[in-house]
């Protein structure tokens, strides 16, 4: 339905520098996208290691004062379960990330090829206890002139939803953990619905109900959340079986807030797919996709650090067009451009 960038994957790794001359850039993923001073910019989720030694790998960690600290084990240690190339889990039952996030801007001119600013420091890092393991996959919101960054902030207390408000890129001003663990995926809304913010959000029923399913929750001031509604859940036996997750902030069409979310099914395969909110109650759902809109069908979406992924947080929307930038196979960066009226047609 969509129609991928020609120069896909328009960034990786070798495009940018480490934070860290004595760290490597393993992949270049999932990019938070907005408009700011007459161009494109993507705020990428940059996930690095220490060089690693013949015979052992290496984690790094952030300890809460900001300095680094390596977990280091033997390659061959039967301790250590190594089967998900994302999270290492040792004997203990500590789970680690097998590399650490920050985030990093590039800006565009086209929409296309992108390059690191010269005015503005492109490093956003972890701070403080809850981002120890990293911060990832950050969606950009522009709210009341404000752009508003939600977040994955990682630690080893667990996944919650971080956010930031910035009005220049240079200055940002942190908030508390929006939501509590184990939550991610959080897209807010770009206006107030009957006086109230609203936004999706993906807590993780750890336990033996519920499961992976979007939420939608609601404020009169950003920072007390409550209204908690389960909008969608996973389908059984279909592309979205296992975990769903929004993408970024809904786009606002004259038939309801259209949410590009990500499915995954139950061999870890994720697309994209649609669902279509209602204008005044969001937590109503109008149509969903039976189908994918895009799924892992290119190499660099088949192959790569976390094979078979196609995963969204950031589009840049333009009369009916809508380009979805997206991580493919966790490891480079891509875009491609839908008509939003098709995604429509075909949901409804
Ligand atoms: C999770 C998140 C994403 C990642 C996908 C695929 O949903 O950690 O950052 O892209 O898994 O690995």
């Amino acid at each position: 339905m969509g129609k991928r960038f020609e120069n896909n994957p328009i960034i990786s790794k070798d495009d940018i520098e480490p934070s860290r001359s004595d760290w490597k850039i393993e992949c270049v993923l999932n990019p938070g996208a907005f408009s700011f001073q007459g161009k494109t910019w993507l705020l990428l989720r940059v996930a690095e290691r220490p060089d690693q030694k013949e015979g052992f790998i290496s984690l790094p960690i952030y300890t809460e004062d900001g300095e680094t600290r390596v977990v280091e084990f033997a390659v061959n240690d039967p301790s250590w379960n190594t089967s998900d190339p994302r999270k290492f889990k040792n004997g203990d039952g500590k789970t680690f990330l097998s590399t650490i996030s920050h985030l990093r801007l590039m800006c565009s001119d086209d929409g296309i090829h992108f390059h690191e600013p010269t005015d503005i420091p492109p490093i956003i890092k972890s701070s403080g206890p809850y981002e120890t393991f990293g911060i990832e996959d950050c969606r950009v919101t522009k709210l009341e002139n404000r752009y508003h960054l939600t977040y994955t902030q990682v630690s080893e207390n667990g996944v919650g939803v971080g956010h930031m408000v910035t009005d220049d890129w240079v200055n940002f001003k942190k908030h508390n953990m929006l939501f509590m663990p184990h939550n991610k995926d959080c897209a807010l809304f770009e206006e107030k619905i009957n006086g109230k913010y609203y936004a999706l959000n993906r807590p993780s029923g750890l336990g033996g109900l519920g499961g992976n399913y979007i939420w939608i929750s609601s404020s009169y001031d950003l920072k007390n959340w409550g209204d908690h509604k389960c909008v969608m859940k996973t389908r059984h036996g279909k592309w979205d079986s296992s975990r769903i997750g929004a993408g970024t902030s809904p786009i606002k069409t004259d038939e309801g807030w259209l949410e590009i979310y990500h499915g995954v099914d139950d061999n870890s395969r994720y697309c994209l797919g649609a669902v279509l909110l209602d204008l005044q109650d969001p937590s109503l759902v109008l149509a969903r996709s039976e189908f994918p809109i895009i799924e892992p069908e290119a190499v660099y979406e088949k192959e790569g650090f976390f094979k078979n992924v196609i995963f969204t947080n950031g589009h840049i929307v333009k009369g009916d067009v809508v380009s979805i930038y997206y991580g493919a196979a966790d490891e480079v960066i891509c875009g491609a451009t839908f008509s939003i009226k098709t995604i429509l047609e075909r949901i409804l």
